[in-house]
């Protein structure tokens, strides 16, 4: 198909981002603007390193307390926002879906609804390179009126690109059946949901719970038993795929023996995404090369998945439309 390096064509593909949380995604170069920005009130957090290996998956959600302090008003979450969307743009992914958990914080005055408000405005920027959405985030550690809250916001910010609700947040904490009314609230009201599933062999225990709400997508599917693989398969259920986040946090050995390959096989729906590409350092252009050069995909089987990820997204049909004659056309070109 093209001349280019590997690495080269899998940044130049049309690409399709639906697992990319906000607060894992500030790039260094984020983080350090906004440490600037809040150094003189917390001269600590100018000392604080994302550190570049993780032991086990508990080493990576304490990481937050640290982000979350980079985030905590409303003009900090907006040039996160941006500059989260720049990046994406930049490395050639034109439909994003971001997803965040709606955050307060007393000292700046910070609500859930001024921050979904802050995020909102800038995924509305219209830019012409990139269509960006928004999932919120329901964390398994809320209660369940935290839970209900969140699709209070949801609905209330529909209208400013909210396209869907997820389940997240530390895999040891909290149980998906207390949390079950606020989700089955949300697919009432027409919202799509995707679920972090079974990302680490505890949460297998679950899964007939997350499974009977019908959800639209899984987030990893690490850990599948005979009962979730047929279940998943047989709803056509889509995996979004995060090889380099599941590598770093130790839930799977090697990139050889990442859960893709069954799909692969299997030809099960996946959608190759980044999770966290601030701490993992690792765009989507870079989950499709590590991809390419693990299970030896050329270029034409690179651009189908891209291309058979668009039926995955959770905006509407005319988009979809829009997005497949884009990539269609890209390829004609290359
Ligand atoms: C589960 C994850 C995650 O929502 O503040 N998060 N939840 N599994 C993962 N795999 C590694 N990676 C990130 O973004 C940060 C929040 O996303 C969730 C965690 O709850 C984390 O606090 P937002 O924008």
């Amino acid at each position: 198909m093209s001349d280019l390096s590997l690495s080269q064509f899998c940044v130049q593909l049309p690409k399709v981002e639906l697992h990319a949380h906000l607060n894992g995604s500030l790039s260094p170069a984020t983080m350090r603007e906004l440490v600037e920005r809040k150094k003189a009130a917390k001269p600590e957090l100018a000392n604080f390193q994302i550190p570049d290996s993780l032991d086990r998956i508990d080493d990576f959600f304490p990481l937050f307390k640290f982000i979350y302090q980079l985030t905590d008003d409303e003009e900090s979450v907006r040039i996160a926002t941006r500059n989260i969307i720049n990046e994406f743009a930049k490395d050639n992914v034109k439909y994003l879906e971001l997803r965040t958990t709606p955050r307060k914080n007393d000292e700046t005055g910070m609500t859930k609804h001024s921050y979904l408000s802050a995020v909102t405005s800038v995924i509305q920027e219209a830019r012409n390179d990139i269509i960006v959405k928004l999932i919120v985030s329901i964390d398994r550690r809320n209660n369940l009126d935290e839970a209900q809250e969140v699709v209070d916001l949801a609905l209330a910010f529909r209208s400013q690109g909210v396209v869907g609700v997820d389940l997240c947040g530390d895999v040891k904490v909290g149980l998906f059946e207390n949390l079950r009314p606020a989700f089955e609230r949300a697919k009432q009201h027409g919202f799509p949901l995707t679920l972090h599933f079974n990302e680490i062999e505890e949460n297998v225990s679950e899964s007939s719970s997350l499974l009977s709400i019908q959800p639209d997508r899984l987030g990893h599917a690490t850990f599948l038993d005979d009962y979730c693989r047929k279940t998943i398969y047989g709803q056509n259920i889509p995996v979004e795929i995060c090889m380099t986040s599941n590598i770093l946090c130790k839930t799977v050995k090697t990139f050889e023996e990442h859960h893709i390959k069954e799909l692969l096989v299997d030809k099960h729906p996946f959608i190759l995404c980044t999770d966290d590409k601030g701490v993992f350092f690792s765009e989507s252009s870079n989950e499709y090369r590590i991809a390419a050069e693990t299970f030896n995909l050329n270029e034409e089987e690179l651009f189908t998945i891209t291309l058979r990820s668009i039926d995955a997204i959770f905006a509407g049909d005319d988009i979809k439309k829009t997005l497949k004659q884009d990539f269609l056309n890209w390829r004609k070109k290359h």
